[in-house]
């Protein structure tokens, strides 16, 4: 691999500890995901925050939302109708649950590294049937003024992608639910193409094809249509069980760039990147043989679940590419690369 990946040497930037639970009998387990953008010339970072109630010997408990509180649920963990083999799912009497319930939640930075709470701004709850196991890895794209919050929505009906819009961060309007599930990883470009709006998403389909990345148009951004598969998981490579996309789209001389993640059979999460040509994005033009980023600090391969790198926000400015990033699905991390150096790493096809 080449590792074009400078980590901060500040890394892990936010960990567990750092932030307060959001309600009495809750911990936080993790800091992953975090979306990002520019606000008031300060670094912003939308945070999944995932929590679960302090774990007792012998029982799993986790909360779901249940109108405006929680419900905590506990299990046996000898209770012979629990498969509990992945740590971030379980599936009791055949019905599958989360681990954890997430929330999404802002901190600002005047420098990137060091980030903060700010007081006066809500935190993001899921909220109704759709959202009742939580909200997760948010992506924020700017478009004409108007933040788009693409998230993904889990519940006991499914794993989809919700959206909300602000403009201050402080009101928000919701949309519902703009892909059925399965879907997530869904990361509108910051730009119209030709007057259409354009997003990546990552439906599943388990019988027949698989985790692919897909694109779709819009007249508004907020109803889609036209979908096409762009890229898929490759046989025996890094990216072999699951691909999808990471923020908006970067615009450079040479097409629309994105960073995507990989998975393996081994849940091993490494990142990627295509390239799509600038005037029709449904046309990928080239993408990178060998992951740009692999798991490998102590902090990516122990945590929640190790052997993770994960990026859906970063910050541009030039060359330099800054990603913000979750590690072992427990710790927020930022890299910076060099946006000339990735797009010299494509094979054109
Ligand atoms: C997967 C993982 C988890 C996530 C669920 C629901 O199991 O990505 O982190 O909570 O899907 O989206």
């Amino acid at each position: 691999m080449v590792n074009t990946a400078i980590r901060f040497s500040e890394n892990p930037l936010l960990s567990p500890k750092d932030l307060a639970p959001s309600r009495p009998g809750l911990e936080i387990a993790c800091l992953l995901n975090p979306g990002v953008f520019t606000f008031q010339n300060k670094t912003w970072l939308l945070i999944r925050v995932a929590e679960r109630p302090a774990q007792v010997d012998g029982i799993i408990s986790f909360p779901v939302l249940k109108g405006d509180g929680i419900e905590i649920i506990e299990i046996k963990e000898n209770d012979p109708e629990l498969i509990a083999t992945d740590p971030r799912v379980i599936t009791y009497k055949g019905v599958d649950y989360l681990t954890t319930l997430s929330h999404l939640r802002l901190v600002c930075s005047d420098d990137g590294i060091n980030f903060y709470q700010p007081d006066g701004y809500p935190i993001l709850q899921g909220e109704g049937p759709d959202e009742n196991f939580g909200i997760e890895d948010c992506r924020v794209a700017l478009i004409d003024e108007t933040y788009y919050l693409t998230f993904t929505a889990v519940s006991d009906h499914g794993v989809g992608v919700g959206m909300r819009t602000t403009k201050d961060w402080k009101t928000f309007e919701k949309h519902g639910m703009i892909m059925p599930p399965h879907n997530k990883d869904c990361a509108l470009f910051e730009e119209k193409i030709n007057g259409k709006f354009y997003t990546l998403h990552r439906p599943s389909s388990v019988d027949l094809g698989g985790n692919y990345i897909w694109l779709a148009e819009s007249p508004d951004g907020i109803h889609w249509g036209n979908h096409k598969c762009l890229v898929k998981t490759r046989k025996n490579n890094w990216d072999s069980k699951r691909v999808g996309a990471g923020a908006a789209p970067i615009k450079t001389e040479k097409g629309w760039l994105e960073i995507y993640h990989g998975a393996n059979k081994k849940h091993q999460y490494c990142l990627g990147a295509f390239l799509m040509d600038l005037n029709d994005p449904s046309k990928v033009i080239a993408q990178c043989d060998e992951p740009i980023m692999k798991p490998i600090a102590e902090y990516e391969m122990c945590g929640f679940f190790g052997q993770v790198v994960f990026t859906n926000g970063h910050i541009i400015k030039g060359d330099e590419l800054t990603i913000y990033y979750g590690a072992a699905d427990e710790f927020v991390c930022g890299a910076k690369f060099s946006i000339q150096n990735i797009l010299s790493l494509l094979k054109y096809k």
